[in-house]
């Protein structure tokens, strides 16, 4: 299975760099796997990089299981996979500097690990088996332990496979010691797609997926109405904003916090009181259009970092991203709606002041129009934008592959854990280094990067995921100041698992 390939290659690189510490004293350092030496995750600089960070000297402890487990969702019973026995997993919260020490024990059948989604954290402890760690056992604890580099609103999640399509992930938040927004609650919002134990489980999503559909090209594909739906493939789901088709899976619903749309959450408030929404796409395949009926939205960040104050009617969030925003609450119920974009449906939470009745639920909008953004499109608070500096190296990453053999991939290339330096971009420490995406596909990805936040063209968002339309060229840069071996992948789940993933490789 693929979790023995990772190991085995983890262990592959402990044997690496023992061999490269034993061979040091006599000879110049031999090439690592590739010919490169690169700055493993056991590097003494990992190490020496996480001493330099901030510290309030305070630890937060926690500790978690991953669990199998039954609920109910929607009047049937489901067993699902997730931390601590629920749908909601419980909300991780710290100071910046503060020091994370979480305890994941692995109740599953199969091995674990916890990625930690937007973090420049240490690289020992980003959570990628076969790359960072090995993965956790069956049975097995591990600690993560690592300081909270800097505040905003990130998650946490399985990187094993499509283990985060089940409920193994959860909201991260944290708090900035000089906070200048100022806002009276916060509300953390986590939108998902869900099908596993309703119709099926997301392994038999990607199975059916790897099949293609190369026999089906001649079809005449519904357009507009949320698309057809073969088996767990959804076919001419359609969005203009994403570039036409909008997702590849079928999802029976969609929750906002755990919940499905039957049985929505309910925030209650004061009338007149600032919110501070922080929400996070935890979706597999599904971007979502954010909006409040007939009130606008302040965005503040994007992905953990702060923009120019923007309002908007509505907000895209593809898989992976977040967004902060203010919302100023009115008399009465009022609906948050994340409408899944080009596949007709919704999910949705209301914000309540006690009075009158909820609306019902026919009576939501099925479009938010008007000003819409995502996060590619904002402005960088000043404070974070990065100085103005020539790239020490530029690397172009393709997007590539298709629905018809699923074959997703970067320059033409399927990423194999087992071989995670094939094809793997260098980079130095204290470069400043360029990422030019370039989708030659006809699908939208949300590009995610792991361990920094990448900033967008000249004045864009800080981000460490973005939206990449087809056919569209995105130029994003960022400062290579943690060393080690960081992932890069679509964050659309079954895209990644079928090989849309790569390396930026810290090389001495
Ligand atoms: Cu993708």
């Amino acid at each position: 299975m693929t979790h023995q390939l990772n190991r085995r290659s983890f262990l592959g690189l402990s044997v690496a760099t023992t061999a490269v510490a034993a061979l040091a004293a006599c000879t110049p350092t031999p090439p690592v796997t590739t010919g490169t030496a690169r700055i493993l995750p056991t590097d003494p600089l990992v190490t020496a990089y996480e001493t330099q960070r901030a510290s309030t000297g305070k630890t937060v402890s926690h500790a978690l299981t991953a669990r199998s487990f039954s609920t109910t969702l929607a009047g049937k019973n489901i067993t699902t996979w997730g931390y601590d026995g629920s749908l909601v997993a419980p909300t991780l919260r710290g100071m910046a500097g503060d020091q994370l020490n979480l305890t994941i024990a692995n109740q599953l059948p199969e091995s674990t690990s916890i990625h930690w989604h937007g973090l420049a954290l240490r690289n020992d402890a980003d959570g990628v088996p076969g790359l960072t760690q090995e993965g956790v056992g069956t049975g097995k604890d591990y600690p993560y332990d690592f300081k909270l580099p800097h505040p905003g609103t990130y998650w946490y999640h399985s990187h094993v496979e499509m283990q985060r399509e089940r409920a193994l992930y959860g909201a991260l938040v944290i708090d900035d010691p000089q906070e200048p927004l100022k806002y009276d609650k916060e509300w953390v919002i986590v939108l998902d797609d869900w099908l596993d134990g309703i119709t099926g489980t997301p392994d038999e999503v990607l199975k059916e997926l790897s099949e293609g559909m190369g026999g089906m090209g001649g079809m005449n594909h519904g357009r507009g109405d949320g698309g057809m739906v073969m088996g767990h493939m959804l076919m001419g789901a359609t969005s203009d904003f994403l570039g036409v088709d909008a997702g590849d899976v079928a999802y029976p619903f969609h929750l906002f916090n755990g919940r499905e749309p039957g049985n929505p959450e309910i925030f209650t408030a004061k009338k007149g009181e600032r919110i501070r929404l922080r929400i996070i796409n935890a979706a597999g395949d599904t971007a979502y259009r954010i909006g409040v009926p007939n009130q606008k939205l302040t965005v503040t960040h994007t992905d953990g970092f702060p923009v120019q104050h923007i309002e908007v009617d509505a907000v895209v969030l593809g898989m992976g991203e977040r967004i902060d925003a203010l919302l100023t609450v009115r008399d009465g119920h009022t609906p948050v709606v994340a409408l899944a974009e080009g596949k007709a449906q919704m999910a949705y939470g209301l914000l309540s002041t006690g009075t009158g009745t909820p609306p019902a639920r026919g009576s939501l909008p099925k479009t938010l129009t008007g000003k819409v953004v995502d996060g590619g499109q904002l402005t960088a608070d000043p404070a974070v934008s990065l100085a103005t500096k020539t790239p020490d190296r530029v690397h172009e990453l393709r997007l590539t592959g298709g629905m018809a053999n699923y074959d997703w991939g970067i320059n033409g290339h399927r990423f194999d854990m087992a071989k995670p330096f094939e094809n793997a971009f260098d980079i130095k420490a204290g470069e400043r280094v360029e990422m030019k995406f370039v989708n030659d596909t006809e699908m939208w990805h949300p590009m995610h990067i792991h361990g920094h936040t990448f900033q967008v063209g000249d004045t864009g968002a800080r981000k460490d995921t973005i939206i990449v339309r087809p056919k569209e060229t995105i130029i994003v840069r960022f400062d290579a100041d943690n060393p080690g071996q960081w992932l890069f992948h679509c964050h659309n789940a079954y895209h990644a698992e079928r090989g849309m993933m790569g390396v930026f490789s810290y090389v001495k």
